[in-house]
């Protein structure tokens, strides 16, 4: 059955949001309302911790590398510990998969969500006081809740996402979620430390004039179609904007309308997002904004990961301008 979207008052705080939505299902146990619920309590404190990272000394990477090779920074650290132990007592959860950790966490209870994350994401801009995010998938157990947490019941579509959202920690902190309703923004009010509905129901624009990718790959990207695809953005006088950071980029876009960029290349031919903790919370977020996520094979959700980590090429944002990169994908 589709579901209605959700349409609720500017200025609501996130938990009468949530009530609402939840009101809506007269069988609903409010599992997945607590779940979201113990999400955005971690990301104040997440928030928090960004927020004083400049005045003591968390700032700086711990010298050691994550699964992908990527340098962790201590507040990655920080960031993946707080979700973990809010998932963890909070109940809803029982397990939980990290960018952070090679393997999936069971947290030995009855919960019956599954939870993907990306604690911190956009680590180079860390310690450099840009926007950063948390991006999060939830997922059901897929074996029976009486048998114990394997990875099968993470290896799973994107478009099993029960909600997916993210936190950009920016000028101001928002949450962006989505429970299959439309895609709905909070803004975090610190003073009465509340996620106030600051942009409802949310739609990213069919067409749009911003091309992000990183303009340093060129010479390494594999794909024809991606290179004839960015002359033509130039050729149309679009605007380039990269931060570097997926969530903050992804935001504008999705607000703006423009398309999102991260192709394979020759160092990285699988590309370098990770499917499951980026690009499917992501792509959740954009097809029910009206846009669309692709590999430029396939659509982001209709993947069957085989590995936790696995890396996808990514792009995503405006529905035409997705469209018009795969068209291209497809003369090679
Ligand atoms: P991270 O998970 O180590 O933070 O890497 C992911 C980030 C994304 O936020 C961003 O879109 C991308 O890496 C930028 O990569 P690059 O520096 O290669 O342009
Ligand atoms: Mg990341």
């Amino acid at each position: 059955m589709e579901k209605s979207r959700i349409d609720l008052p500017i200025g609501i705080t996130l938990d009468r949001f949530i009530k609402s939505n939840e009101n809506q299902y007269p069988n609903a146990a409010g599992e997945l309302s607590q779940l979201l619920r113990d999400i955005a309590l971690a990301s104040k404190v997440v928030n928090r911790e960004i927020n004083k990272a400049g005045l003591i000394d968390i700032m700086g990477n711990m010298g050691q590398q994550n699964l992908g090779g990527d340098e962790q920074q201590k507040l990655d650290l920080l960031a993946n510990i707080r979700f973990t132990r809010a998932l963890s007592k909070g109940g809803e959860a029982c397990g939980i998969i990290s960018e952070e950790t090679e393997s999936f966490i069971d947290l030995k209870n009855k919960g019956k969500y599954i939870v993907a994350i990306d604690p911190l994401d956009g680590s180079s801009n860390i310690d450099v006081n840009v926007s950063i995010g948390t991006i999060f998938s939830i997922f059901k157990k897929q074996t029976p809740q009486d048998q114990p947490l394997c990875e099968k019941d993470f290896l799973q579509k994107g478009r099993n996402q029960i909600a997916a959202g993210y936190i950009l920690y920016g000028p101001s902190t928002m949450l962006v979620f989505s429970t299959g309703q439309g895609v709905n923004g909070f803004t975090y009010e610190s003073a009465l430390g509340e996620y106030v509905l600051s942009h409802q129901n949310m739609s990213c624009p069919e067409n749009g004039n911003i091309y992000s990718i990183n303009d340093g790959l060129l010479d390494d990207i594999t794909q024809k179609g991606v290179i004839t695809y960015l002359d033509k953005c130039r050729k149309k006088r679009l605007t380039a904007r990269y931060i570097g950071s997926l969530v903050a980029d992804f935001h504008r876009n999705l607000i703006k309308g423009g398309v999102f960029l991260y192709p394979p290349t020759t160092k990285l031919p699988l590309g370098k997002l990770r499917l499951f903790f980026e690009a499917n919370a992501l792509a959740f977020l954009i097809v029910q904004a009206g846009g669309l996520a692709s590999t430029g094979k396939e659509n982001i959700l209709d993947i069957t990961p085989t590995t936790l980590h696995e890396r996808v090429a990514l792009y995503i944002g405006s529905k035409k301008m997705v469209e018009e990169i795969i068209a291209l994908l497809h003369q090679e």
